[in-house]
C-alpha cells in the first residue's frame, strides 16, 4: 500500500488531497503517517533515512521513497489517469504543470521566508525584514492566484479537481497565519470554500485536523 508521510496543513496537502481523489475514483487506499514539524519529527534518523532533506511530503511506494510535490503528483497520476488529477492532452498538461511548477517554486518559496525567516537571515532586524518583504511578495501571489479563481470553472483547471486546487487552498490557509485576511481576497476565498466542499479535500482536511479558518486579527 501506498503511504504517505505529510505535516499536518503543509505542503503535504497537496499529494494528501490527490490520494483521497484516487482512493474515490479507484478504490485504491493508502497509509497516512503525520510527521510533526513543529516538534521536529522531520529530523529524526528514521525520516532523514526517507528524505535527507528532512522535509515532508515522502510518499513511499514498493518500499521505495519518493519526495519533491511536483514528482510525487506526476506519479501519481501517471498511475491513476483515471482520477483525472491532471490533464491528459499534452498541452493541456504542460499549461497546468507551468502553474503547478510556478507554485512550487515561487510561492511556495515566498512563504517559507515568512514561516523561517532564520533560514534567510541571522538577526532579528533582518529576519523582521525577510518576513515583510516576503509578506508583500506572498500577497501578489495570492492575487494572481485570485485572478485565476475569476476563471476557475468551476476549478482552476476547469471541471475537473486538480492539485493545483490543493495547492492553492494551502497557499490561502498560509496567507492567513502570515496576516493576510481572506476577506481581502473574496474571490479568492469563495473558490477555495468550493475547493474544501470537494470530498476528497474534506476527507485529507479531516485527517489532518485543518480548517479554512487561519487568520486571527490583531
Ligand atoms: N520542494 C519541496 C518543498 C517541501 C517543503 O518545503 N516542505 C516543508 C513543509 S511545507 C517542510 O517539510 N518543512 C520542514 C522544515 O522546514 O523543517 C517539495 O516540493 O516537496
Amino acid at each position: 500500500m501506498m503511504k504517505l508521510y505529510y505535516g499536518p496543513g503543509a505542503c503535504s496537502f497537496v499529494p494528501h488531497a490527490g490520494l483521497e481523489a484516487i482512493k474515490a475514483a479507484t478504490g485504491e487506499n493508502f497509509e497516512a503517517q503525520s510527521v510533526k514539524l513543529h516538534k521536529g519529527e522531520q529530523q529524526t534518523p528514521e525520516y532523514l533515512a526517507l528524505n535527507p532533506l528532512g522535509l515532508v511530503p515522502v510518499l513511499v511506494v514498493d518500499g521505495q521513497p519518493l519526495s519533491q510535490i511536483v514528482a510525487i503528483c506526476d506519479y501519481l497520476d501517471r498511475r491513476h489517469p483515471q482520477a483525472g488529477l491532471l490533464p491528459a492532452e499534452p498541452w493541456q498538461r504542460a499549461q497546468a504543470m507551468s502553474t503547478f511548477a510556478w507554485m512550487n517554486n515561487t510561492v511556495h518559496p515566498t512563504f517559507t521566508h515568512i514561516f523561517r525567516p532564520s533560514k534567510f537571515a541571522s538577526t532579528e532586524d533582518a529576519q523582521a525584514d525577510v518576513r515583510n518583504v516576503a509578506v508583500a511578495t506572498f500577497r501578489e501571489h495570492l492575487e494572481r492566484i485570485q485572478g485565476m479563481a475569476a476563471k476557475a470553472a468551476p476549478f482552476l483547471l476547469g471541471d475537473k479537481f486538480s492539485f493545483v486546487d490543493a495547492y492553492a487552498l494551502t497557499f490561502l490557509r498560509w496567507g492567513g497565519l502570515g496576516g493576510i485576511d481572506p476577506a481581502s481576497l473574496p474571490v479568492y476565498r469563495a473558490y477555495v470554500e468550493r475547493v474544501a466542499a470537494h470530498p476528497a479535500v474534506a476527507a485529507a482536511m479531516a485527517r489532518e485536523g485543518i480548517n479554512l479558518d487561519t487568520y486571527k486579527p490583531k
